[in-house]
């Protein structure tokens, strides 16, 4: 394919069996996460659900976590594939459940708390502590495996995306993006960050927008307007040649 000059190498498609393997692990990370979000035990569910072995008090963002975790299983895919150097920003970092459960199913988790062992009793204590008394935090936070900076505040997904690929040319930052912090203002402005890279001595951005329709149980803006105009804020109106004005 060409766009003006530029070549696109042609991609293969996915294979069957690759497509398969992905399902799988992202059916199993989204089981991971809201086992931690409901389940203080029996967390195969090998027997029928008892009330008390379901949290008492239920904190942690269900709706965000299935597409932080088809995007994160997406990004590894062509990490390997390509030997890409890549880091993951999370807008909705309260999807904290999907991203412990990533790290667990890759084995990270255990080996840095080899208590949350890759077996039924770990599991069990992987979805105990999480936003429990004693546990670890509903958001991303220190304590998840490769994080290097906690959010809280919505809308600065994308400025620290940027922020990380100034003069870092071999870098790509996958920034995940909801479509409630697409309607705060630093995001909302951040959308214009593209003017300032370098394609040579930069990295690059990827922006997900990450389109769910709600903003915690709130429609969002950005899935209750039509398609087209969508497409027109993301992709920006066309640059216009204009005839130098001579009077
Ligand atoms: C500046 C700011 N305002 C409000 C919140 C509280 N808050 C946490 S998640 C959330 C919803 C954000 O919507 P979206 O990005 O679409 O995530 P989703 O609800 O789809 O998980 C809100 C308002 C916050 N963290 N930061
Ligand atoms: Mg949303």
């Amino acid at each position: 394919m060409m766009v003006g000059t530029t070549k696109i190498p042609q991609l293969k498609p996915l294979s069957n069996s690759e497509l398969h393997k992905m399902n799988a692990y992202w059916r199993a990370t989204n089981y991971l996460s809201v086992g931690q979000i409901y389940l203080l035990d029996n967390p195969l569910l090998k027997e029928p659900l008892k009330l008390e072995q379901v949290k008492p008090r239920l904190l942690g963002h269900w709706g965000t976590t299935p597409g932080l975790n088809f995007i994160y299983v997406h990004l590894n895919r062509i990490i390997k594939a390509q030997d890409l150097n890549v880091i993951y920003i999370a807008g909705p970092g309260h999807g904290g459940p999907g991203l412990v459960a990533n790290t667990y199913l890759e084995g990270t988790y255990s080996e840095y708390y080899p208590n949350i062992s890759q077996d039924a009793e770990g599991i069990k204590r992987l979805f105990k502590q999480f936003s429990f008394p004693g546990g670890i935090p509903s958001h991303v936070a220190p304590e998840t495996p490769g994080s290097i900076h906690e959010g809280g505040e919505l809308g600065y997904a994308l400025v620290h995306a940027y922020g990380a690929v100034f003069d870092n040319p071999d870098l790509i930052v996958a920034a995940v993006v909801g479509d409630g912090e697409a309607e705060t203002g630093p995001l909302a402005a951040s959308w214009h960050s593209n003017k300032f890279i370098n394609p040579v001595r930069d990295g690059a951005v990827l922006p997900i927008l990450h389109l769910n329709g709600y903003k915690i149980a709130n429609p969002t803006v950005l899935s209750r307007i039509p398609r087209e105009e969508l497409e027109s804020l993301m992709v920006g109106s066309k640059v216009r040649t204009q005839k130098p004005c001579t009077s």
